[in-house]
């Protein structure tokens, strides 16, 4: 076993791999990026060395620089992780010619699988099922039409030098055949500079089932069993599941010896992935093969118990496979979502900035969370938004998926958008539950996925302002009670002030659309309540705060709010989902109506925090005079221009209501 090995990776799959790297007792070397200095890859490993600009194509992606790292620290091995530079067969050659164990396929496994149609005629060889179709090299339209009648429309046209979803064309009918080739090859020439194609029936609601397959130095070949990865958005995978649901025992075995032959034929070690398209009626095609450990690999590792990590460091290191087919047992089902920084409502744009809250659900038997950020960290734009995997197992689909959304709706992230919201939808939606997917389910259901919740956000919209009107009370009862001042009428803790009955009138955004909230406290006896009005909708509201917590009475209605407030980005955490707000301030500048003659006023209820001058004082132009803070935020009133204080009206602690003269100044032009 080596003794140290180089991580050419950053974010989750570092950490991932440094952790069983660790518990294997493997000393382990990082690499990071001028973005990454602080990560927390580099923080678990051993030791780390500098590559270089945050950009990838000047750090991770330079083999060169990972390779002298690894001579450097003296690491026997390099594992590359998945993307970067794990499928890059030079950099894999490299490492063999400097004698550094590549953690990974054969390089001539790598090239083989590199070109689609290369991979087709490989399996195909390997009597490995393909889809019906033709991928010769006779690339006349009349060859090419001719196999698509004979196999029967719909056919798919893919240009071979596409992928992942590129350059491919449905033809519905005969009559559509020749202008949707010639378009397809154009597509394809301008996409790729090479138009060549091949046809194929066309499934029209097809699975994506993937076989994880492992192979050792000694012809020792292993399926741990399938994933069904069908829910994908533009080819990217959303949520996997293992096993796949709807599986019988002797398809399972079918697939899984098809993925070993698919393997053994190209001289596989490693772990590999055998990517099939699953049909209605049950047969599966070969779609490509994954020369490299997955994204998704830990729900094989939560139904099979076994680590693939260790399992890739052992094969690599010349043992033998861990275990037999026989003794590979399935176990469970498991869900993983991918939890990245990005706004689902806005097509699914990246989000950046800082992770300012990154509160998790708690880390079970059945729940792991496999992530590369800490609270704090910034989601950068150089790098794939990847928050966390979330990952829950249980011993049946329907547990599990229960399992999956609690999970979701306990997590709390506040300074970027995340997708949460829509994988919980996605999770708890009907066809999701009952099984109904293929590889359109996200197309298919988008108004399930995406129902807009214009109406739901109107009734958090009380809940947030309730919450910002307790916070400043309690924060003005603090202030006022640690006032120095042993005169004020807040010592004597009755908070006589809380007796008068006082407004506030808030301004909530949500996607740049402005609410005004007003907010009136009443008094029923002893207890408090607030009359909550927006637009013409009233709502009478009771609420307890604790810290962050919101126990909240609407209309009769009780219930609980997590909330984070951070700056003036208030999250309000709801059993349904979470709901982001921007309290709009008030410009508390000074503006050229103002009165800067008669005294400064307050702009909306507050406390004030200190006063920084006396009646008297000579001051210029915006010398700092009152502080007070209001909505959770401090702010500082300046001298509009040089001038005289005449008389302060307010002490700190006191409540002011907006509009309040706070202090009567005279400019020096007077
Ligand atoms: C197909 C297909 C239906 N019929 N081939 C998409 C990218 C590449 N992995 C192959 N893909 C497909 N090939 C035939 N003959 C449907 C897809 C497909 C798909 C496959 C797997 C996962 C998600 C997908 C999303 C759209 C289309």
């Amino acid at each position: 076993m080596f003794n140290k090995i180089l991580i050419a990776n950053r974010g989750e799959i570092a950490c991932r791999i440094i952790k069983t790297a660790k518990k294997m007792g493997v000393l382990t070397v990082a690499v990071y990026s001028d973005a990454d200095k602080d990560a927390l890859h580099v923080h678990m490993a051993d030791e780390a060395i500098y590559i270089g600009p945050s950009p990838s194509r000047e750090s991770y992606l330079l083999g060169d620089k990972v390779i002298a790292a690894a001579i450097k620290t003296g690491a026997q091995a390099i594992h590359p992780g998945y993307g970067f530079l794990s499928e890059n067969a030079d950099f894999c050659r490299t490492c063999a010619a400097k004698n550094i164990t590549f953690i990974g396929p054969p390089v001539g496994a790598i090239e083989a699988m590199g070109s689609k149609s290369a991979a087709k005629n490989i399996m195909e060889k390997a009597n490995v099922p393909l889809v019906p179709g033709y991928h010769g090299e006779d690339q006349s339209s009349a060859v090419i039409k001719k196999a698509a009648d004979d196999m029967g429309y719909p056919v798919l046209l893919k240009a071979t030098a596409g992928g992942g979803g590129k350059g491919m064309r449905q033809v519905w009918n005969e009559q559509e055949f020749e202008e949707g080739f010639a378009a397809a090859k154009r597509e394809a020439l301008s996409s790729f500079g090479d138009d060549t194609m091949l046809v194929e029936k066309y499934l029209t609601q097809p699975r994506h089932v993937e076989i994880q397959v492992f192979c050792d130095n000694h012809q020792n070949a292993v399926y741990l069993f399938e994933r069904d990865c069908s829910v994908q958005r533009r080819h990217q995978k959303v949520i996997e599941e293992a096993p796949a649901f709807k599986m019988s025992e002797e398809l399972r075995a079918k697939m899984g010896e098809s993925a070993i032959k698919s393997a053994q034929a190209i001289g596989y070690q490693g772990a590999g992935t055998v990517e099939f398209l699953l049909d209605v009626d049950g047969s599966f095609y070969f779609m490509e093969m994954n020369t490299r450990l997955q994204v998704e690999h830990p729900v094989t590792e939560m139904i099979s118990g076994q680590d693939l990590v260790e399992w890739q460091l052992r094969v690599a290191a010349g043992e033998v496979l861990p275990k037999t087919q026989q003794q590979l047992v399935l176990n469970g089902h498991a869900f993983e979502a991918r939890i990245y920084a990005e706004d689902a409502n806005n097509d699914f744009l990246p989000a950046t900035g800082k992770l300012s809250l990154l509160q998790t659900p708690v880390e079970s038997e059945h729940v792991r969370i496999d992530t590369g950020v800490r609270q704090g960290d910034e989601v950068s734009v150089y790098y794939d938004p990847m928050i966390a995997k979330l990952i829950v197992w249980d011993e049946n689909r329907e547990k599990a998926l229960k399992r999956l959304s609690k999970a979701l709706s306990e997590y709390r992230i506040n300074g970027v958008t995340t997708n949460i919201d829509f994988l919980y939808n996605l999770a708890t939606s009907k066809p999701f539950v009952e099984e109904d997917i293929d590889t359109g389910f996200i197309e298919k259901n988008n108004d399930l996925i995406f129902h807009d919740n214009a109406q739901e956000l109107l009734n958090e919209l009380p809940i947030a302002a309730l919450y910002l009107v307790l916070s400043i009370e309690k924060k003005a009862l603090q202030s006022a009670l640690h006032s120095n001042d042993p005169y004020s009428p807040w010592h004597n803790a009755n908070a006589w002030r809380l007796n008068e009955p006082h407004s506030h009138v808030l301004v909530l955004a949500h996607n740049d659309v402005e609410y005004t909230v007003e907010v009136e406290q009443k008094r029923q006896g002893n207890d408090a309540y607030y009359l909550v009005k927006i637009n013409s909708e009233q709502f009478d509201c009771q609420g307890t705060l604790d810290d962050d917590n919101l126990v909240v009475n609407i209309n009769g209605h009780r219930s609980l709010a997590t909330i984070n407030c951070n700056e003036n980005n208030i999250s309000l955490y709801r059993a349904n989902g979470v709901f982001n707000f921007t309290h709009i301030l008030p410009d508390f500048g000074q503006h050229e109506g103002d009165d800067s003659h008669g005294g400064l006023t307050a702009p909306m209820n507050g406390t004030m925090v200190s006063v920084l001058v006396e009646a008297g004082d000579t001051v210029s132009k915006d010398q700092p005079l009152v502080i007070m803070e209001a909505m959770k935020m401090e702010h500082t009133i300046k001298a509009p221009s040089d001038g005289t204080i005449n008389e302060v009206f307010f002490q700190a602690g006191d409540m002011v209501d907006g509009g309040a003269e706070l202090l009567a100044f005279s400019t020096s032009e007077e």
